[in-house]
């Protein structure tokens, strides 16, 4: 890759990133079958309320599910993607919602008119010279596996999943040659529902349950990754990892150590998934917790053997953490947590804004792995403000994202192989954290609010030219 001394390189991947559950809707439209992310209410306890073993996996009459329509992705992507095309973007990262192939999860053959859906999608993406990015399961899978199956714990989903990844790769070997196996795929040690429709019962050993579904989802990428190895050679495959260094609150060693072990919880997936092993780490951490995984014969060498070709990951903010038990100063941190940092400033969602913390993450993510890094998230949640004659004046957001691209510019001079930068929600779109659509990342402005009003009419925000110059100047507008 050419890599110029201050800039980014050539073929640099420009785009956006979004998720079917947060933008497609039509949730019962074409075969679809109900998802995990189809049970979500709205509000900020949405993540909690998956938490509780008493859980209503059924969707409740007179009661507002911010995935059933969305933003209407699914009728609109064509306005939808031109925009995209319009600002110059080289890539558009998206999922595919799982269960428009396999309504249940557990079926033999695949929904032909969800396959269709997003035949059409990739070819719209194409037709603009826009590649497809895409993530097989991004925070829903069946509910029907979660009912039927209790989810991840369960070793039967290793083999749904890879019936389900080989049909992807089956039919878009030809339109798509970026994929990525699970969304931030440590965030189920955080929300095991959210990552992987598991709910912990009373009594349980907590950690036992996650880390077994862990074992089987790590398994699953590993034979995902074989799978579009051999049926598109000359696609790239990569983890997503949720990227969010912590650093010690003080120089104390005590301090120092605890950021260190926190870090791990993350890169523990890494780990495995781009060395191919169970970090010696994590050994101590399971015998310390009683922690037995059940791995079958093979296991080990499948994840010896199918390593990813690139990491992803997002970066939000960076954490902070602290021994001192007096210090109770909390941050909100994108499920983490963690205190304040008192360097720091924080969005209107409390989530602390670190630009040089990018150039710290890609650095630390290279040092480890030496592999090409893709930066699939980045932006700022916040509460826009539509003036007179639609117009939105977002500065805040284009201070946000310059200052990181700034970093990121930076970490390639340091020497960091990245590949591209999807900035997140490039249009509004629910917020998987909250439900809520006030919390807006676009460039492009949707007329929507938190109750599920509105026109849905897009619109341009000033950020939306202002990224269009970025790309057309492969950056050096910055
Ligand atoms: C990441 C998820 C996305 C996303 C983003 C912003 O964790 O991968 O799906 O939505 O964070 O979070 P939120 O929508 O809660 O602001």
């Amino acid at each position: 890759m050419n890599k110029p001394e201050k800039g980014f390189p050539e073929n640099f991947l420009w785009g956006g990133a979004i998720a079917a559950n947060q933008s497609e809707g039509a949730y019962k439209e074409g075969g679809k079958g109900l998802s995990t992310s189809d049970v979500l209410e709205c509000g900020p306890t949405r993540f909690l309320a998956a938490m509780d073993p008493a859980f209503n996996l059924d969707t409740k009459e007179d009661v507002y599910y911010p995935s059933h329509e969305a933003i209407d992705f699914y009728h609109r992507y064509k306005e939808d993607v031109a925009l995209f095309a319009e600002m110059g973007f080289k890539c558009l990262r998206t999922s595919i919602a799982w269960t428009r192939i396999f309504p249940n999860g557990d079926e033999e053959t695949p929904n032909e008119a969800g396959l269709k859906f997003y035949d059409d999608l990739f070819d719209e993406m194409l037709k603009h010279q826009i590649q497809p990015v895409i993530t097989i399961s991004h925070y829903e899978m069946p509910l029907g596996l979660v009912k039927k199956y209790g989810g991840w714990r369960n070793r039967k989903l290793v083999e749904f999943y890879e019936r389900y990844a080989r049909t992807l790769f089956e039919r878009y070997k030809d339109k798509v040659k970026y994929w990525m196996t699970f969304n931030e795929i440590n965030v189920i040690v955080h929300v095991p529902f959210i990552g992987g429709g598991v709910i912990i019962q009373e009594g349980e050993n907590k950690k036992q349950v996650i880390y077994q579904s862990v074992h089987h989802q790590l398994v699953a990428s590993a034979l995902a990754v074989k799978a579009c190895h051999e049926i598109i050679p000359d696609a790239k495959i990569g983890c997503m990892l949720l990227g969010a260094p912590y650093y010690p609150l003080t120089s104390k060693p005590a301090d120092v150590f605890e950021a260190m072990e926190k870090d791990r919880v993350a890169y523990f997936f890494g780990d495995v998934q781009a060395r191919g092993y169970y970090p010696s780490y994590i050994k101590r951490f399971f015998k310390e917790n009683n922690v037995d995984i059940e791995m079958q014969p093979g296991d080990e060498a499948i994840l010896k053997a199918h390593t990813v070709d690139y990491i992803g990951f997002s970066y939000y903010m960076s954490l902070v953490v602290s021994t001192d038990p007096e210090n109770t100063d909390g941050a909100a941190g994108n499920m983490l947590g963690g205190v304040k940092n008192p360097y720091l400033p924080s969005t209107d969602w409390g989530w602390q804004i670190d630009p040089k913390g990018l150039r710290y993450t890609l650095n630390q993510l290279y040092d480890r792995y030496q592999k090409p890094l893709f930066i699939v998230e980045n932006g700022l949640g916040a509460a826009d403000v539509v003036e007179e004659g639609d117009v939105i004046n977002d500065d805040y957001r284009i201070q946000y994202l310059h200052d990181h691209l700034i970093e990121a510019r930076e970490a390639i001079a340091d020497g960091v192989e990245l590949i591209g930068y999807t900035s997140w929600g490039p249009i509004d779109i629910v917020s998987a954290g909250t439900g809520e659509m006030k919390k807006r990342y676009g460039y492009i402005y949707v007329d929507k609010d938190n109750e599920g009003r509105g026109t849905l009419k897009r619109m341009r925000k000033k950020s939306f030219n202002w990224y269009k110059n970025v790309i057309a100047t492969n950056g050096e507008a910055l």
